[in-house]
């Protein structure tokens, strides 16, 4: 992946939270690089395929619908791009990643997910499903978590921002 040259202006071209028509994504925090990627530019980045699953809220257990093969571009792969900023050593450790749509739904990854367990390997941002590229009516770009019991809390509909955080203890 190269920087996409709006890098750094992420935080500038972050779309509102209300905005019905961006499907720009960016990545800001602790990170050494700041990105930002529309659905067309993830489109050409190195992808992955989840399996299908059966959408189900953690909530209610209530199931929503059966979800087909999502292709997407690994979260940690971007982060890597972007590049982990470590103020003292071991800083890492304590990372957290914060998902967060453009309703203002917000999820967390840990670091130690993310990178030193399976959930990492299967925590992506969908932007095709069963072949067809996903639109923006769709929901599109989803974050997914492949790996959870229950799908549905960390499946985000219309991904805004990813926000890297060290946890000052
Ligand atoms: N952007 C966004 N994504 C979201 C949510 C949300 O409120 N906003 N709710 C989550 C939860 S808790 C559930 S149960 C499912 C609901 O999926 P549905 O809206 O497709 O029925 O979406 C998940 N993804
Ligand atoms: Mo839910």
């Amino acid at each position: 992946m190269t920087t996409t040259g709006l890098a750094d202006t992420a935080a500038a071209t972050a779309a509102p939270a209300n905005d019905t028509t961006s499907s720009i994504v960016s990545l800001t925090g602790d990170v050494v690089s700041a990105q930002s990627f529309s659905l067309d530019q993830l489109r050409q980045l190195p992808s992955v395929l989840a399996q299908p699953f059966d959408l189900r809220c953690f909530t209610t257990n209530r199931f929503i619908r059966p979800v087909g093969r999502y292709r997407g571009v690994l979260l940690k792969g971007l982060i890597t791009e972007a590049g982990l900023r470590c103020e003292e050593p071991g800083d890492f450790k304590r990372m957290i990643v914060i998902a967060v749509a453009h309703d203002g739904y917000a999820v967390t990854f840990s670091w130690h997910e993310l990178f030193n367990t399976s959930i990492g390997e299967q925590a992506l941002i969908a932007h095709e499903c069963g072949g067809q590229p996903l639109a923006i009516e769709d929901g599109a770009p989803i974050l997914f978590s492949g790996a959870d019991t229950l799908p549905a809390p960390r499946h985000v509909k219309r991904l805004a921002r990813i926000i890297v955080r060290t946890v000052q203890v």
